[in-house]
């Protein structure tokens, strides 16, 4: 049975006992342990039912994902549950914590089952790029109503333990927290009542309407974004309606091993680690975070009220200030209206608000009431003037070790640490707007911030339910300095004869959520317009340099917000319409520059986007500016839209090959030699016949 499988009887009721730190993952000693034992539960003449049980904080969190790409080793999953569902005694699953994946299938395999409250059910492989492998689809539609079903397994989202109740996942929930003495009284009730084995396996299965599988069918495609897992399980869903249960289960396990071998599973499962890993940082390993309570934040506008709600959320103390009360009522608005949409997405009770809002915020139009604040975050007028102003007053008022934090996206943060006495407690927290939405926090570490400020950022960003990447000093850190450099790819493209609608196309068609040009509609042209201001004066002056973006903010075109930038919104409803009018802008500017546009294809607009992504990104690890190609990929992964299924920019260049990359950059350079340069460790690696994963130690 191994040293993390072990079984007691008592009073017939066997109970397989796994403890396998930290998730219970199902690994090969996992599975040999747990049919040991409940094998010989089952020799065991005074055994009249068996419970399955997991120590620690969750029930089976799935199969051991650490094992994909090995050999795989028997007992195999599928077997291991179909033993469990042929034992001639009932089988109970107890469950706390968490019941995800293979875990879930383990207990579908069972004969009943019981959880303690906030246990949480899902079959959520389908985001590791794979179906649910072992069983459970065909399984769960045989227990759940079928588009319940199809929707759990298609989605990937866990559902809680009400739910699951109601939806016939499971038999009860304990009245207790302890999932173990709840299975084995559930496991009394039973036997007393003589109840049987009743194996899912042998039900018959609920069907899918024609129109809810069509309804089913489109959402799926429309959510997957060219990802191929999502069909995959619903064809498998499909699957268990029409075969009969072994056939289904032949066909469950051929959809799994092409998944499994497919390039969008390595990359969901590169990019479940690297969010992992992203948070192991040298320098942080041996301190202490700072304890942070009260938080500051200067400056009210989208980002300033954003971030100050994503604290609130997150159970903080929130004092906000703004210049004068006008502008601090606004804030106070704003704060109060985004809560409240966080009450109608049903985050939070009306009645969490109206607490939140009377005992743990306040505005202020003065610095001093910060003085008590273990951390302020500045999220003014992104000019360095004003930001250096807000911190030589922040260092007057704040109390010693109080961490400063600026938010700026692409400023110089040694720069600003240099206006106070303590640059080693200032850090730099680059949220993504919406603040209390993205996921994505830019830890940027200056010249001379103490390691365990910076340990804080990362303690932040996790109670902040954030996925924090470690960034250096750079105009624009990791995230903005790679999309400057690639949006320059795009405009070029532009130039050279694309229309910004083929590129957005071609993007979307590659899994981007939205392309450049409606991005840069939704985030205001007139930011991108400014930031190509500040940068003039360090232009090359032999830079081809496209000029329309700029007559677009010239003619008032921001964007969205202005009803018009590279797409006309007129409905109010938000939709994109092309306008002719911005291709006779760029038309213009080529003729004006003697170019003659030419086509460029789907599959070149793509190649240009990736080779000018990689190319930067390559530089920002090369100078240190990301650790490794990890926390680019993390980066760009939850804070720019890159498709998920396709792992982040490093992780598709190692998929595609280095040497691809590079012969695209050397093809392009022959159009443009001083945009397309090789970054020097691209051609190292290319070189040395290394990928970038194999620098992500
Ligand atoms: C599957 O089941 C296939 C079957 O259908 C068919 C098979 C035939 N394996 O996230 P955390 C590690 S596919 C190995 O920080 P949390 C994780 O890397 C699987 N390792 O904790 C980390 O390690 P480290 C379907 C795993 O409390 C540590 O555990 N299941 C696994 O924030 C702590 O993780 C899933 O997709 C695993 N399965 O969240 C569930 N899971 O400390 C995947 C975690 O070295 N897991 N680790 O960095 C999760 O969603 C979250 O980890 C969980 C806990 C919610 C469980």
């Amino acid at each position: 049975m191994g040293n993390l499988v072990n079984l007691t009887l008592d009073d017939g009721i066997a109970v397989v006992r796994v403890d396998n730190p930290p998730v219970n993952a199902l690994s090969h000693a996992v599975r040999a342990g747990l049919r040991d034992g409940l094998r010989a539960a089952l020799n065991n003449p005074q055994t009249s039912a068996v419970v399955i049980f997991c120590a620690g904080r969750s029930f089976f969190s799935g199969a051991d994902i650490r094992e994909f790409g090995q050999r795989p080793q028997a007992p195999f999953l599928p077997d291991l549950i179909s033993e469990i569902e042929a034992a001639p005694v009932p089988v109970i699953a107890a469950m706390h914590g968490n019941a995800l994946g293979g875990g879930l299938e383990v207990a579908l395999g069972a004969h009943y089952r019981v959880a303690v409250k906030g246990t949480r059910f899902g079959l959520p492989e389908v985001s590791l790029g794979l179906l649910p492998g072992a069983g459970g689809t065909q399984r769960l539609p045989r227990l759940f109503p079928a588009a319940d079903a199809a929707r759990l397994i298609t989605g990937g989202k866990p559902v809680e333990t009400h739910a699951a109740l109601s939806l016939g996942l499971i038999d009860r929930i304990g009245s207790s927290n302890d999932a173990c003495a709840e299975g084995v009284a559930f496991a009394r009730e039973l036997i007393a009542a003589g109840k049987e084995p009743r194996r899912v396996g042998s039900l018959p299965c609920n069907q899918l309407e024609p129109a809810e599988l069509e309804a089913i069918t489109a959402e799926t495609a429309k959510a997957a974004r060219g990802a191929t897992a999502p069909l995959a399980c619903l064809e498998a869903v499909k699957a268990a309606m029409t075969l009969p249960f072994g056939e289904g289960l032949k066909k469950e396990r051929a959809l799994f091993q092409d998944l499994m071998a497919s390039d969008e599973s390595k990359a969901l499962i590169h990019a479940f680690f690297a969010e992992r890993q992203v948070g192991k940082l040298p320098e942080a390993e041996s301190v202490e975070p700072r304890a942070i309570r009260r938080v500051g934040v200067v400056g009210g506008g989208t980002m300033g009220a954003g971030i100050a709600v994503s604290a609130l959320l997150s159970g903080l103390d929130v004092t906000l200030a703004e210049r004068d009360e006008a502008a601090a009522a606004k804030a106070a608005a704003s704060v109060g209206q985004m809560l409240g949409n966080a009450v109608d997405r049903g985050k939070l009770a009306g009645t969490q608000r109206e607490a939140i809002l009377a005992a743990s915020f306040r505005t202020t139009t003065c610095f001093e009431d910060f003085a008590p604040a273990d951390l302020v975050i500045e999220a003014v007028f992104e000019s360095m003037d004003v930001k250096k102003d807000v911190f030589t007053r922040l260092d007057q008022v704040c109390r010693p070790g109080a961490i400063l934090a600026s938010n700026t996206s692409y400023l110089d943060l040694n720069a600003i640490a240099a206006m106070t006495s303590r640059p080693q407690d200032v850090i730099g927290l680059h949220f993504f707007s919406p603040a209390h939405v993205m996921r994505l926090l830019e830890v940027v570490v200056g010249a001379e911030t103490a390691p365990d400020a910076v340990a804080s950022g990362f303690a932040l960003a996790k109670r902040l339910k954030k996925v924090a990447v470690r960034a250096g000093v750079c105009d624009g850190f990791i995230g903005n300095r790679i999309l400057s450099h690639y949006s320059k790819a795009v405009y070029g493209m532009v130039l050279a004869g694309a229309s910004p609608y083929a590129v957005d196309r071609a993007l979307t068609g590659f899994g981007l959520a939205m392309g450049p040009f409606a991005v840069g509609d939704l985030a205001g042209l007139d930011i991108g317009w400014a930031n190509r201001k500040r940068l003039a004066r360090y232009r090359d002056p032999h830079e081809l340099y496209p000029e329309f973006a700029d007559r677009l903010c010239e003619l008032g075109r921001f964007g969205r917000k202005s009803g018009r930038g590279f797409y006309i919104y007129e409905d109010g409803a938000g939709r994109a319409r092309p306008d002719p009018e911005v291709e006779e802008i760029i038309a213009a500017e080529r003729a004006a520059k003697g170019i003659t546009p030419r086509s460029i294809g789907e599959k070149d607009i793509i190649s240009r986007y990736m080779a000018a992504m990689v190319n930067e990104a390559a530089r920002v690890v090369g100078d240190g500016i990301a650790l490794r190609p990890l926390d680019v990929d993390v980066t760009l992964l939850n804070g720019y839209g890159f498709p998920r299924w396709r792992g982040g920019p490093m992780h598709y260049a190692d998929t595609i090959g280095l040497d691809q990359i590079l012969q695209d950059i050397s093809r392009f350079h022959e159009e443009d030699p001083i945009f397309w340069q090789p970054a020097p460790l691209l051609e190292r690696l290319a070189a040395e016949g290394r990928t970038f994963a194999s620098l992500n130690t």
